[in-house]
């Protein structure tokens, strides 16, 4: 027998997604937890009749931020590694849907002035397994930390469901809140409200504005964060660069101008 064939269907899914780059596939049922949903960011309210949420996890670095230029410049949010992980999640609706299944991939905003995504694929990783929030307020994976791009597919599909992960990666580790410029991270809270979205955002915001979308992200608790063994080779950075990259005094002009109040240490 192979895989699939001992697997079912879901095995298929697995099968599919792993020869194509994904490490981790896991699946949540929209009507078991996701109690800490934003009102109207349900799986099924993206898709009413959603019976499993697919998750998958690719590893990553951040050269996966790379973006793709048009013309000389940056168009919008068309980052390589995001493009791929649209492309593996679009295939896998496609193979569902030649076995007769609905699918759907959840792509959008809610709200798109506050960034909050029409579903959180954290949300949906830490239900179905994936990882769980960190400190920084991304998902922590134990094979790779937070280094991973997260994919997820609703589907119609009965497909057998994971449990979230009993982990706790976080212990006593400060280090995304002693990383982050701008204090976004609260070391005497727990995750994942010790993450304070807004001041990130905003800081991410203005430093595209400032930098006229010559830095795009911040990423600091990402690339830290002690979780998973960083390969070197993922971290080559090319046109996004990390403010890291922008050598001591012209970070410190960035984050200054980006936030004049910022404490920059
Ligand atoms: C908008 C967005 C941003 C915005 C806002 C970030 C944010 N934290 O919301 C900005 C531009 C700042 C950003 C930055 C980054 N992002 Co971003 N971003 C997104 C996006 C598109 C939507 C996020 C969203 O809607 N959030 C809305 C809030 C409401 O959802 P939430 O954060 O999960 O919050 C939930 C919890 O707080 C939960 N909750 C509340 N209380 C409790 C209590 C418990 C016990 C539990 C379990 C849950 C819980 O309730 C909320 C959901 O209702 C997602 C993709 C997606 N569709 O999900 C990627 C995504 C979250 N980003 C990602 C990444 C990698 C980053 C960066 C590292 C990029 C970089 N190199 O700088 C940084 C990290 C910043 C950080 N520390 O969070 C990855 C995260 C991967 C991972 N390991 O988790 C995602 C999933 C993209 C992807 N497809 O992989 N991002
Ligand atoms: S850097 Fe430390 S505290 Fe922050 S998310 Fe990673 S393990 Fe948790
Ligand atoms: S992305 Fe940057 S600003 Fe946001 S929490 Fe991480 S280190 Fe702080």
């Amino acid at each position: 027998l192979s895989k699939s064939d001992k697997n079912g269907l879901k095995g298929e899914i697995q099968d599919f997604l792993r020869d194509r780059g994904a490490f981790k596939v896991r699946v949540a049922n929209p009507s078991k937890g996701f109690e800490k949903t934003m009102k109207g960011c349900h799986p099924l309210d993206v898709m009413s009749q959603c019976r499993s949420v697919i998750v998958f996890a690719v590893y990553i670095g951040l050269e996966y931020y790379r973006t793709i230029l048009i013309e000389g410049k940056t168009q919008g949010d068309n980052r390589i590694g995001h493009i791929f992980r649209d492309w593996l999640s679009h295939g896998l609706a496609a193979f569902l849907r030649t076995r007769g299944f609905n699918a759907l991939v959840p792509i959008g905003f809610f709200d798109e002035d506050q960034k909050v995504a029409c579903l959180s694929y954290k949300l949906a990783a830490f239900e179905a397994g994936i990882g769980v929030y960190g400190k920084s307020g991304v998902i922590i994976t134990p094979e790779y930390g937070p280094r991973v791009n997260l994919g997820v597919v609703l589907t119609d599909a009965i497909l057998e469901p994971d449990r979230r992960l009993d982990y706790d990666p976080c212990h006593n580790c400060k280090i995304c809140s002693k990383v982050c410029s701008v204090n976004a991270v609260r070391e005497d809270l727990g995750a994942p409200t010790s993450h304070d979205r807004a001041k990130c955002v905003e800081f991410i915001d203005r430093l595209r504005e400032e930098t006229n979308d010559e830095n795009l992200l911040c990423g600091y608790c990402y690339k830290y964060c002690p979780v998973g063994k960083p390969n070197k080779k993922g971290f080559l950075i090319s046109k996004n660069k990390t403010l890291e990259d922008f050598g001591k005094t012209l970070r410190e002009r960035l984050i200054r101008k980006a936030i004049p109040a910022a404490t920059v240490t």
